[in-house]
């Protein structure tokens, strides 16, 4: 990494940066997602995350959607073809001869564990939070503006990946959900995407490894190189355990929702397919296939449930579901009810006052006004350390998208501009330190180019 790619010890001194037009950021963003290309799907990161992920295949989807519907499609058959019997979809995707990443295809042993592990596909046993129905719609958009040969042959596409599609969404309204509150349960702070969000403080101070249990090594400090940027090792261990405990209960929902260590509610997870739920039912309602009332049910159950999280602002909170504790931290998180709507104009109003306040985009530290994943008015907040403070782009792009499904079209539009902003410095990293603007973490990181190239050429038809 160059020295000027460091933060410097001095956190507040801005980054000097060069601009890209949105030309450039355009072309520089899609020459990042065809360099991460292995054909059928594009890395998450070309060292640090060497495989498909899937929440970052739906945003590469919704990049790519820009410059190919079709290739766009591609990325999410490739994550829909891992699906596992039962209608998951699995958080990695392993890609033959790639770089070391740990924990790899035999840390999960999906296989060998359980009789739903697809036998043509190396996958983790995990999810991620159900953005791929949302990029879907934006491909169907896409292609409706391509050449008819394109269009004919995505809307055929589409249609074949359907039953996958609607199966992986009444798996999580059934498996993940099964007492019908309205929130998706994860098994692992990694199926929120927010790996150590202080979301997750007090559900990870329960889980106790086992006194024998011995962890692998990480790869990711070797691959990355700065360790105050990323989760300790205090976390991994943990974020391994429960791996191991996830193999015991054979990756088997049934017995996971009973005997892991770490259950709970994810509020922002729920947000997100609640919006993906309706956006799948105008995708089937487009193309003929039904399935409407099932979607918009599961969508409306999705954010009562959310709804039902919030206090008197409209902020959201999670729910430890083995305590029944309600976990009310100062993230990102708390905005979802922006996501999945629902809110009265009056506590829609207040939320969006949150937003803008100096809590959160308002801060005068912020070198953009965009929100830190962490409040920097929290005690949790750390400026460099990941989930715990950095500024994240693809959440930019789902609360831009939140903000315009509600009508908050000012406040969409206002942060869809500071987005934009900050990532005229070409990097397209995986995060931002928020006070000085510096690229942290992965670069290139395909997520950050997508959701880039989505912006620099929104509005441009
Ligand atoms: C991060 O998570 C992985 C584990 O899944 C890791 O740290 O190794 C998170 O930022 C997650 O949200 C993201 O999908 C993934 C790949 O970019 O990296």
């Amino acid at each position: 990494m160059a020295d000027s790619d460091r933060p410097g010890p001095d956190h507040r001194r801005l980054w000097v940066v060069r601009r890209l037009s949105r030309a450039e950021i355009a072309a520089q963003a899609a020459e990042v997602l065809r360099a991460n290309d292995r054909g059928s799907l594009t890395v998450a990161a070309p060292r640090l995350y060497p495989h498909m992920w899937s929440w970052d295949a739906a945003f590469i989807a919704v990049g790519l959607a820009r410059i190919s519907p079709s290739r766009a499609l591609t990325e999410l058959e490739t994550l829909l073809a891992a699906q596992w019997g039962n209608g998951m979809v699995p958080h990695i995707v392993f890609s033959a001869n790639a770089p070391l990443y740990e924990p790899g295809p035999d840390r999960w042993a999906s296989q060998e564990t359980s009789p739903h592990a697809p036998g043509h596909a190396a996958t983790s046993g995990l999810i991620q939070p159900p953005v791929h129905a949302s990029a879907l719609l934006r491909i169907l958009e896409a292609a409706r503006g391509a050449g008819a040969a394109e269009r004919r042959d995505v809307l055929a596409r589409i249609r074949a990946l359907w039953p996958r599609m609607l199966a992986w969404h009444r798996y999580l309204a059934e498996r993940r959900d099964a007492d019908g509150r309205g929130l998706l349960m994860i098994y692992h702070g990694w199926e929120s995407g927010m790996d150590n969000s202080p979301r997750w403080d007090q559900p990870y101070a329960d889980v106790v490894p086992d006194p024998d249990f011995r962890p692998f090594r990480r790869s990711d400090l070797a691959a990355l190189g700065e360790q105050a940027q990323r989760p300790t090792d205090a976390d991994y261990v943990k974020y391994q355990w429960l791996i191991e405990e996830l193999r015991q209960a054979r990756y088997d929902d049934e017995l996971a929702r009973k005997s892991l260590s770490f259950r709970v509610a994810d509020v922002f997870a729920s947000a997100i397919f609640a919006a993906a739920n309706e956006d799948l039912a105008r995708v089937g309602e487009a193309l003929g296939l039904g399935a409407g009332d099932e979607l918009l049910g599961y969508a409306a159950r999705f954010r009562r449930g959310v709804l039902g999280t919030t206090d008197e602002d409209g902020f959201a909170a999670d729910v430890d579901l083995r305590t029944d504790t309600t976990l009310r931290t100062k993230t990102l998180a708390g905005f979802a009810p922006l996501l999945a709507g629902g809110l009265d104009a009056d506590r829609r109003r207040r939320l969006v006052a949150l937003l803008h306040s100096p809590a959160w985009c308002g801060n005068p530290d912020l070198a953009y006004p965009l929100p830190p994943s962490t409040s920097p008015q929290a005690s949790e907040f750390d400026v460099a350390r990941y989930w715990r403070g950095p500024q994240w782009p693809p959440m930019n792009l789902l609360l831009i998208w939140g903000l315009e499904r509600s009508g908050e079209h000012d406040a969409a539009d206002r942060l869809r501009e500071a987005a934009l902003h900050q990532l005229t410095d070409g990097v397209f990293a995986e995060y931002y330190q928020p006070f000085t603007a510096h690229p942290l973490g992965s670069r290139p990181q395909s997520w950050t180019a997508a959701v880039a190239l989505d912006l620099a050429c929104h509005g441009l038809g």
